[in-house]
This record gives C-alpha cells, sequence and structure tokens, in this order.
C-alpha cells in the first residue's frame, strides 16, 4: 500500500510537471482493497486483471516498479514496449492481462482465461481475480461476463470498488438496487461485504473470497465501501465529491488506518514504518530515472508484437 502511494505521488508530480504524455489515474483510498487482493493472489499461478486504481494490487501481485514507470514514460523497454501508455499495461503471459479501459469487460476477459485453463487441464488451484468500480457493474459487460462466469462456476473473485462517483457520476444516479451485492445474488454469485478503508478487515474478506474460490465454492464478489481520495484522474479536482462524504467514515484513509493497524496490532513499529518509506522513496526515484534515461520504441525498427510466447506465436 505505501510503496503503490508514494510511485502513484511521484506519478502525480511527473504528470503536473508535464513530463508524462496522456493520463495519470491514482488509487488514493483504495489501496487496502487492492492490495488485499493482490497479496491474496499467487503470481504465476493465478490470474490477476486490475483497473486505473489497482497499483497497489498490482505491486502485491508483483508486478516490478519498472515496468511501470516505463509504460509511464514511454521507455521501450517496457512490457508495453513503449507503444501503448500508462495503465494500459500487463504481462498476459504471466497472469497479467493489460488493463482495459472498456468498463465490465475484464470480468469476461478473466472468464475466458480460465476457460482456456479448464480446456488444456491446468485449472486445479488456480483463481481469476479482476477489480472493478461500482460504475462498471451498470454495464452490458460486466452483467454478461458474471453471468457467465456463475453458469461456468468459474473459480473467480470479483472486487467491486464501491467508490461513491463514476467519474462525478455519484452512486444514486448510477443504481437504484439497495446494495451492489444484489447484482451477484441476481446471478447466482456469493457475495460479501467490507469497509474498504480497512486493512486488516479487507484483508480477511478479500482473502476468504479467493480461498473460497480456490477451494472450489465457485465465483465469488466483494463489495467495498469507501471513497476516492482524488479526481477521477489528475486532470480532475473532484470538487464534486461534498465535504460531508469526506470527512466521515467513507472518507477515512486507509493508509492511515493501516498504519495505526500496524503498530497498534504489534506488526510493526513506527519506526520501521518510515524506514520502508525511505526505502520505498528511494525505490520509486531509482525507477523513474532509470526509464527517464531509456529510448522510446523507433517505428522504423519494431516488430509490432505486443508481446511474443516462446513459439514466437501471439
Ligand atoms: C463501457 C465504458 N463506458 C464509459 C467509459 C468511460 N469511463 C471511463 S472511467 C468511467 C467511470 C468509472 O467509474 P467506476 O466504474 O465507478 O470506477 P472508478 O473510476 O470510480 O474507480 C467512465 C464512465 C468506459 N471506459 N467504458
Amino acid at each position: 500500500m505505501l510503496k503503490a502511494r508514494l510511485l502513484e505521488s511521484k506519478l502525480s508530480s511527473l504528470y503536473k510537471a508535464g513530463k508524462i504524455v496522456g493520463g495519470v489515474y491514482l488509487g488514493k483510498g483504495q489501496e487496502a482493497v487492492s492490495a488485499s487482493l493482490g497479496a491474496s493472489l499467487v503470481r504465476g499461478r493465478d490470474i490477476f486483471a486490475p483497473l486505473i486504481r489497482d497499483q497497489a494490487g498490482r505491486t502485491a501481485f508483483g508486478e516490478s516498479m519498472l515496468d511501470c514507470t516505463r509504460t509511464y514514460l514511454g521507455s521501450v523497454l517496457g512490457p508495453m514496449k513503449g507503444r501503448d501508455g500508462n495503465i494500459h499495461r500487463g504481462r498476459p503471459l504471466e497472469g497479467l492481462p493489460a488493463m482495459i479501459s472498456h468498463l465490465g469487460t475484464t470480468v469476461s476477459v478473466v472468464a475466458g482465461m480460465l476457460v482456456a485453463r479448464r480446456l488444456k487441464g491446468e485449472m486445479a488451484g488456480v483463481v481469476g481475480a479482476t477489480c472493478v468500480g461500482d460504475g462498471a457493474t451498470s454495464t452490458g459487460s460486466f452483467h454478461e461476463g458474471l453471468n457467465m462466469v456463475a453458469i461456468e462456476n468459474l473459480p473467480m473473485v470479483v472486487i467491486v470498488a464501491n467508490n461513491q462517483f463514476a467519474y462525478s457520476t455519484p452512486t444514486d444516479r448510477q443504481y437504484a438496487c439497495e446494495d451492489l451485492l444484489d447484482r451477484a445474488k441476481g446471478y447466482g454469485v456469493a457475495g460479501h461485504s467490507v469497509d474498504g478503508t480497512d486493512m486488516l478487515a479487507c484483508s480477511k474478506v478479500i482473502g476468504r473470497a479467493v480461498t473460497l474460490a480456490r477451494e472450489g465454492a465457485g465465483p465469488q464478489m466483494v463489495v467495498a465501501r469507501l471513497l476516492r481520495l482524488s479526481g477521477h484522474g489528475e486532470h480532475d479536482d473532484g470538487s464534486y465529491v461534498p465535504n460531508t462524504l469526506r470527512a466521515g467514515n467513507l472518507g477515512r484513509d486507509c493508509l492511515e488506518v493501516a498504519t495505526a493497524q500496524m503498530t497498534e496490532g504489534g506488526y510493526a513499529g513506527a519506526d520501521e514504518i518510515e524506514r520502508w518509506k525511505t526505502e520505498f522513496t528511494d525505490e520509486v526515484q531509482a525507477a523513474v530515472a532509470q526509464a527517464q534515461q531509456e529510448p522510446a520504441p523507433d517505428p522504423w525498427d519494431e516488430e509490432w508484437f505486443a508481446c511474443k510466447s516462446t513459439t514466437g506465436r501471439l
């Protein structure tokens, strides 16, 4: 959570300094949810399809910081070879599909990846997971995907970060059901609810959902209640978010809550956390400096493959 927050804070500064082409979207306030998912999955076995607010989940899943800075800064050495930018990065052959902007579509993409594993006889113990926002749950893709996931009884976890806004659209203009979990119930998917500002609760509830899916209990959906602590992207000041929401429980900063939980629970001392801050800040600076020195792609010297398998085929 801390590493993601420090990395994203640097990305925001780079954006404001005009050093990043395209948008920067932060996961500020959603790190507890995202990191809990990433840390519950196993890199090399599971599938994780992140969305725009999942830097913490990517980090916890094991994405290298250089993959991030290289993609944002257009280095040819990045996983997308400098051709696809920013959050649109992944390593699909390693279970990390590149982020897809079309909201809700990652549900069916992960479902398809799981079905492919099943057909190859490689699905034992595998979990597929994706994160979406409250707005994404209103798309046709989300509903079609969730229905298929339920019918196929796939080992899938869908995390819904209900951060109260889809861009500037508040939840009362987004859905009329009582709870977003009703959407899971409608398709026969098990549902769980959690306070997304509470790291220990997120780790427990999301970890359990992943275990249930892994052990054959079928698809699981977790709805986390929280507030986006940034604009939609760094181009947006989020001034439409009422101060009453910011001041309430939903507006708590999960990183502050987590820090208190770590020190009060005896997991880490304040000094240790300060040391992590210094160490991670240095790591961020080094990853940015390295990517900044690397070349952009040369259009005359490109193979134009997004990624290659060991057989050389896409
Ligand atoms: C199918 C589709 N419709 C519209 C958009 C444009 N769009 C991008 S982000 C966004 C809001 C997303 O809200 P939500 O799903 O709640 O996620 P959040 O940004 O709050 O994390 C919209 C409408 C899109 N990317 N895809």
